[in-house]
């Protein structure tokens, strides 16, 4: 499977193209429109979610519901545009008004600036932006919906919220009772998670958070011990790190894990027809493959980079002190990254479930997964 993912945070629109995705799946547009809607969702998200309803046009590779097996590509409009054609309207525009050269220190302004020629850090930030992640949460759905045929679920929440943090451990099925309000387990310390995001509003600041996902049903086997491109963990986790302003991946404890004795952090390992493990530290995966116990990572998101007191920056080219560009911006947007990292994770096991399974058609990969142990 393949994916590409296009369009600038205040252009027409994002576009995701996704390749190899097999014939006969059946395609739930209202599941699409759902998660877009959550990933729009979550307090501490700013004035541009009121402006934007998010919603997936099917250009191709689907005909009545139904995938063809040839690339589906999605269509996700920017209501924003009709604000911003005068400034991004690739046919011609004034490209001085929206200039930007106060480069705000966490995005991607300064870096990108220098790399790629340009003295208006909007050419950069446009499509650094998180804007791009409707497109890879559209897709996302669309590789959750297979993975589903197989028996194969992904579900995530919201952990901490700057310095509040829930350290209680919740099974797969709990999660569907996340609260809507900050995809959080613990009402309570969800209150206090949203009066932390008040402050730092109040205050002009912003905050990140961790979100845990977890994949339930997957069989042992997947991933790889023999070639380290294909180990599951490293592949997961650099999905999860491909998501904007993750700076950290956990797969089971974790860093936690360096601590401990060896006791405290293999899992033993029984028969009782099947073989199973006492507990699931590892998260799931061993030597690089999953081994048929729940998956477990964690992601670390900074705080938001687009302070409204600004930092310290120098402005660029010139080099003058200045303070940092803001105009709006979320607080906070760990319930949105929530929605996201399930559906990069949900993109890149679809792809390591096909490589080892192939097959054309769904039917196909269905009597292929059955067939494993
Ligand atoms: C973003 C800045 C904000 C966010 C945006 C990501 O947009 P704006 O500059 O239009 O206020 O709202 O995220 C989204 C638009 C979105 O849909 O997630 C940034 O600079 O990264």
């Amino acid at each position: 499977m393949r994916l590409s993912t296009a369009g600038e945070s205040h252009g027409k629109g994002l576009v995701a193209i996704l390749e190899g995705v097999p014939a006969g799946l059946n395609v739930d547009l209202e599941e699409i429109a759902a998660r877009l809607a959550a990933r729009q969702s979550g307090y501490g998200r700013g004035g541009r979610q009121k402006i934007e309803k998010d919603r997936a046009e099917i250009l191709s590779g689907v005909r009545g519901g139904v995938t063809l097996g040839s690339p589906v590509a999605l269509f996700i409009p920017n209501l924003d545009y009709a604000n911003w054609e005068p400034y991004m309207a690739p046919e011609g525009c004034d490209t001085e008004t929206k200039k930007l050269t106060k480069v705000r220190p966490g995005h991607a302004d300064l870096a990108g600036v220098m790399k790629y020629g340009t003295e208006d850090a909007r050419n950069v930030l446009e499509r650094a932006s998180a804007r791009e992640t409707a497109a890879r949460v559209a897709a996302g759905t669309v590789c959750r919906q297979l993975l589903r045929v197989l028996g194969v679920e992904i579900a995530g929440y919201v952990r901490a919220v700057g310095e509040v943090s829930d350290g209680k451990e919740y099974s797969f099925d709990d999660l569907k009772k996340k609260s809507p309000v900050l995809s959080m387990m613990d009402t309570e310390l969800e209150k206090r998670a949203c009066a932390y995001i008040d402050r730092c509003r109040e205050e002009g600041d912003s905050c990140g958070g961790i979100a845990e996902l977890r994949v339930k049903g997957l069989k042992s086997g997947f991933g790889s011990c023999m070639t380290y491109r294909e180990k599951l963990d490293a592949r997961l986790a650099a999905a999860l790190m491909s998501v904007q302003a993750i700076k950290g991946v956990e797969v089971g404890l974790g860093f936690a894990a360096a601590g401990k004795r060896g006791s405290e952090v293999h899992d033993e390992i029984y028969y009782d027809g099947a073989f199973r493990r006492k507990t699931n530290r590892a998260g799931g995966i061993e030597g690089g493959m999953s081994n048929g116990e729940e998956i477990v990572l964690r992601a670390a998101m900074k705080p938001i980079p687009t302070l409204m007191k600004g930092l310290g920056t120098a402005e660029y080219p010139s080099g003058a002190p200045a303070r940092a560009a803001a105009e709006r911006s979320d607080v906070c947007a760990i319930a949105a990254c929530c929605e996201v990292l399930g559906s990069a994770l949900a993109f890149e096991l679809a792809c390591v479930v096909c490589e080892r399974l192939g097959g054309d058609t769904v039917a196909e990969m269905k009597v292929r997964y059955g067939a494993l142990s």
